[in-house]
């Protein structure tokens, strides 16, 4: 069995801190079983840049190396085209995009070094596996450099409609560098069959039998690899020390009130203005709800030097402080932002103590918030998730309350919903989702990804 290499732009960490997601574990997991090594950016920007010595720590087999950015490829490759031109192209929104075509040359040039320093690390039998947009370019370019591994790909944000996608000036080039890569993942059936889609419209691709794609000479593999998370473990932290402390300090805060709760990175994919516009509308038009039921939103910032971002932290502030203006009386609050992150035992705690989790992305890869909020119930009292039709979560989480994050009346409509829900349909619910998120969990994602992608690799280029 061969090593398994992966690249993703952050690494690690190789041991639980406690706060790494489960994405972090999932990967150690598999890396431990076939030994391997994990590759990507330091996180540090350097004057050497991505020439800058690599940077090395081993845990048994497994080998961590990264290397650094220079300021102007962190403006140009991360800050720049990863995040001011894929990422609101991939969560459709264009108006928020910024297509500068040195971001375009920049985005180029770091895949280029990373594949150029990744190549003496590599083995003959090792399966490479790159990871999420801001590698798109990395395996046509290992390919250019002679590297014959298997090296397959997982997008984990969403892959948008031909409409959308044709905005992104070098779409041709960037879907033409994805087709070397033997195996193409992402989070849903929705994502995948916009690729196909692009594909046949764009590139007069063909399907094959075995359900691969036919297009400009090549054979192409894709699929749905919707990601999971570790459902018992996480329902583990719920009842740990620190989760049940936590639990405990927010029961006896409610004294009997409801909680609703919302944890978020701050991204204005997340649908957080609509959401707390949907809080204050279920004041509005279900008046029963003042002085008893609480919304709690957790987000700490992110990407912060990005203008978007820092915008909506500020509309975020100034609509809490308009609804708790408007309703508040002096022994309650209706909502409560926390702009903080939180270990995840004592974040586990808190969904527990949560009659409603509201997860209402405008766009969503899958979210995991709303896997890791169902696995954090208690079997006898669980709470009620309202999903967003488009997280990918969706396909699966089909017993959510299912709500169009757009529409402020329908969240409204079904957090009044979940409130009322009677406790025997509240089990009957959960237990369904819960049945789906122990089945497809992060380890038996990370296997069947790579199980296809060794297939992939043998039986058809
Ligand atoms: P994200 O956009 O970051 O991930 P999500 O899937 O929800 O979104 O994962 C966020 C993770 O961060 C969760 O594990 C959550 O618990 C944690 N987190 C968020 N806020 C936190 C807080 N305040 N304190 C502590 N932890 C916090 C991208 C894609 C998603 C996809 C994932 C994985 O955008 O669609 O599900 O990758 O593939």
């Amino acid at each position: 069995m061969g090593r398994l290499v992966v690249v993703s732009n952050r690494v690690g960490p190789l041991q639980d801190t406690g706060r790494a997601g489960g994405l972090a574990v999932a990967l150690v997991d598999v890396l431990r079983e076939r030994g391997g090594v994990w590759f990507g950016w330091s996180g540090k920007i350097s004057e050497e840049g991505t020439f800058s010595p690599l940077r090395e720590q081993s845990s048994g087999n497994v080998r961590v190396a990264t290397i650094d950015l220079s300021e102007t490829d962190y403006n140009e490759y991360y800050a720049g085209y990863a995040n001011r031109c894929l990422w609101p192209t991939m969560h459709y929104r264009l108006d928020l995009t910024d297509f500068d075509r040195k971001f375009d040359e920049g985005y180029r040039r770091v895949n280029e070094r990373f594949a150029a320093r990744l190549k003496p690390l590599l083995e003959p039998d090792d399966i490479i596996w790159v990871h999420d947009y801001h590698f798109m370019l990395l395996g046509a370019q290992l390919r250019a450099m002679g590297v014959e591994n298997p090296i397959g790909f997982f997008l984990h944000i969403p892959f948008p409609v031909p409409e959308v996608l044709t905005a992104l000036p070098n779409h041709a080039g960037l879907v033409r560098s994805l087709l070397a890569y033997d195996l193409i993942g992402f989070q849903s059936t929705r994502d995948a069959s916009a690729l196909r889609r692009y594909l046949v419209e764009e590139a007069g691709a063909d399907e094959t039998s075995d359900g691969a794609m036919h297009v400009l000479g090549r054979k192409v593999h894709l699929d749905a690899f919707p990601i999971g998370i570790d459902a018992e473990t996480f329902a583990g932290y719920a009842v740990s020390g620190e989760g049940q402390r936590n639990f405990r300090r927010l029961k006896t805060l409610l004294n009997g009130q409801i909680q609703m709760i919302g944890v978020d990175r701050i991204d204005y994919s997340k649908g957080l203005p609509e959401r707390f516009r949907a809080v204050e509308r279920l004041f509005e038009d279900y008046p029963e709800n003042r002085g008893r039921v609480s919304f709690m939103q957790v987000a700490p910032p992110s990407r912060s030097e990005v203008r978007a971002y820092s915008d909506i932290q500020r509309t975020l502030e100034g609509l809490t402080g308009r609804i708790n203006g408007k309703f508040s009386d002096i022994d309650w609050t209706p909502i409560s932002f926390l702009t903080q992150s939180l270990p995840r035992r004592a974040l586990a705690g808190i969904y527990r103590a949560s009659l409603i989790g509201l997860v209402t992305p405008l766009r969503d890869g899958m979210n995991l918030v709303a896997k890791e909020y169902v696995a954090a119930q208690d079997p006898e009292d669980p709470g009620v998730l309202v999903l967003s039709r488009f997280a990918g979560a969706a396909e699966e989480l089909r017993e959510a309350l299912i709500v169009n994050p757009y529409s402020i009346d329908a969240i409204a409509e079904a957090l009044q919903t979940g409130i009322r829900m009677p406790q025997d349909e509240r089990k009957e619910r959960w237990e369904r989702l819960y049945g789906r998120i122990t089945k497809t969990t992060a380890a038996s994602w990370s296997r069947t990804f790579i199980e296809r992608l060794t297939d992939a690799a043998e039986h058809g280029r």
